[in-house]
């Protein structure tokens, strides 16, 4: 299947602090890993990360009738933005939503997610495996 990963704001910084909540590995390692994950699994994956919001909904309409499937996790656009929701949902592909941490147990205001209103699953505090995980659903 056409898988496209999304990873929003600040996930780019990933290994350079709070190791302890994200653990100590590099954004560049996310990709590797995922790359590597999708290969194992038969799967065709495009990488997408930004910190901008426009360019995130720019490239979920972009993935309209070209992808199967998409793995996000919106970082911190999780918790604020009804424009991604929307996007998601105006492109109709099977959605599924990734956190490396566990957004159920940390701040109050990370408990609430608008993209879990669309996402056909929501995989928490998995860290990196998390992604395969995602990818096996597909
Ligand atoms: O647990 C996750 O994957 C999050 O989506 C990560 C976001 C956070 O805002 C969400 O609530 C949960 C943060 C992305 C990366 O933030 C960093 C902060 C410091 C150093 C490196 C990355």
């Amino acid at each position: 299947m056409k898988i496209l990963v999304i990873n929003g704001p600040n996930l780019n910084m990933l290994g350079i602090r709070e190791p302890d909540i994200y653990g100590s590995n590099t954004y560049s390692a996310l990709e590797n890993y995922i790359k590597s994950c999708a290969s194992e699994l038969g799967h065709e994956v495009t990488l997408f990360q930004s910190n901008h919001e426009g360019a995130i909904i720019d490239t979920i309409q972009q993935a309209y009738k070209a992808y199967d499937g998409i793995v996000i996790n919106p970082a911190g656009y999780t918790h604020t933005s009804v424009a991604i929701l929307d996007a998601l949902k105006a492109v109709g592909i099977p959605t599924v939503e990734v956190h490396l941490s566990d957004i159920s147990i940390r701040e109050d205001f990370r408990k609430h997610s608008y993209v879990s209103l669309v996402a056909k699953k929501t995989i928490c505090g998995l860290g990196f495996e998390g992604y395969k995980k995602a990818l096996e659903l597909f």
